[in-house]
């Protein structure tokens, strides 16, 4: 029962999150710029909305030119989209698979050439879509068949043969669905490693709920815990730990980015309060304790590291708290450096790129 109420309250949290974009501010150019700081690597946005009709939550930087954001349709019963730019924005071609009416394309990772888009809900919405020529065709290697389970997030471990999705608690535990073949083939792994997580899940809000760095794989929750899970063996045993940031029905830790297995960041906030910021960053530099960072101004949906492990960008846009902000210290102390927030951050060495509300794209 309890697994049933879980699954309702995320069906749930995922519903709101859709609605949530309709409402949002309309999207604006960037302020003109200021003069640039030489010392920070990232200060403003430039703005373009790709599709007014898309709330973007899946976004994957793959260089300066290239990356592809996925989203849902704000149109009732509308085709989730996915969209590649190879230009640096200029273009951005639709790559969609077919047949995609009423999904929720809420992660995409490309990896080794290959690209993976992850639709997140409960029973057969949460499926698996897998492309190897740059989006021209697609096949589904997944697709949920338990109405137990909720997909949420998805990462891949570097080079991109190995990769793994996390599922809302499936019998009081996270279930990790888990390939070792590029994503030809999905198979959910044994919870025997796996705490027990009742009311404990993962927030489908920027992809960023699992990530990895090396060898290692976290996984940043919520819910009636706020923890970070951490495996060391490929997804099949997890040690957890208290992020810091407060749990609630609705709050916890939202994303995190690691700059290697030791250093890392974990944003969140609370959904049902959104405007709440109160201790909503956590850091670590042994990547087993946390603690917490100067709370941010705003929802923490997202966060990525720019150049190695001191400068990160966190930014989130939900219900009337926005911005974006920049840490040179590891999480420690952030500044607000823009007003405009998104849903999903990907930086690689030399850009930044967001993703968010009514198909807006930030390039930075
Ligand atoms: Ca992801
Ligand atoms: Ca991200």
């Amino acid at each position: 029962m309890r697994r049933l109420g879980t699954t309702a309250l995320t069906a749930a949290l995922a519903l709101a999150l859709t609605a949530s974009a309709t409402s949002a501010t309309s999207s604006a150019a960037a302020p003109s710029a200021a003069p640039t700081s030489k010392a920070d690597p990232f200060d403003a946005w430039t703005e373009t909305v790709v599709d007014a009709d898309q709330n973007l939550r899946g976004l994957v930087a793959v260089s300066r030119r290239e990356a592809w954001v996925t989203g849902e349709s704000l149109t009732d019963g509308g085709p989730a989209r996915v969209y590649r730019t190879t230009d640096r924005g200029e273009t951005w071609t639709d790559v969609s698979p077919d047949a995609t009416e009423g999904l929720s394309f809420r992660d995409v990772e490309v990896s080794g050439g290959v690209a993976h888009v992850l639709a997140i809900g409960p029973g057969e919405a949460s499926r698996i879509y897998r492309s190897t020529d740059g989006g021209t065709s697609w096949t589904e290697p997944f697709r949920n068949t338990d109405e137990a389970a909720f997909y949420d997030c998805m990462a891949f471990y570097p080079g991109g043969r190995k990769g793994l999705v996390v599922s809302d608690p499936v019998d009081g535990k996270l279930r990790i669905l888990s390939t070792s073949d590029r994503g030809r083939t999905w198979s959910v792994l044994a919870d025997r490693g796996m705490p027990r997580s009742a009311g404990e899940f993962g927030f489908a809000a920027s992809g960023d709920c699992l990530v990895t760095a090396g060898k290692t794989a976290f996984l940043i929750t919520g819910g009636k815990k706020s923890r970070v899970l951490r495996s060391d063996d490929r997804g099949l045993t997890w040690t957890a730990v208290r992020s810091g940031i407060p749990a609630g029905e609705a709050a916890g830790g939202f994303a995190g980015d690691f700059a290697s297995p030791r250093r890392g960041i974990a944003v969140g906030g609370d959904f049902a309060d959104p405007k709440d910021t109160t201790d909503n960053v956590a850091w670590t530099r042994d990547g087993r304790t946390w603690a917490l960072g100067e709370s941010l101004t705003h929802v923490g949906e997202d966060v990525s590291y720019l150049r190695g492990w001191r400068h990160a960008v966190a930014t989130g846009d939900y219900d009337g708290s926005a911005g974006s902000s920049l840490t040179r210290d590891g999480g420690r102390t952030w500044t607000r450096v823009s007003r405009l927030g998104y849903h999903a951050i990907d930086c690689t060495a030399q850009v930044c790129w967001a993703a968010g509300s009514e198909g807006r794209v930030g390039r930075g």
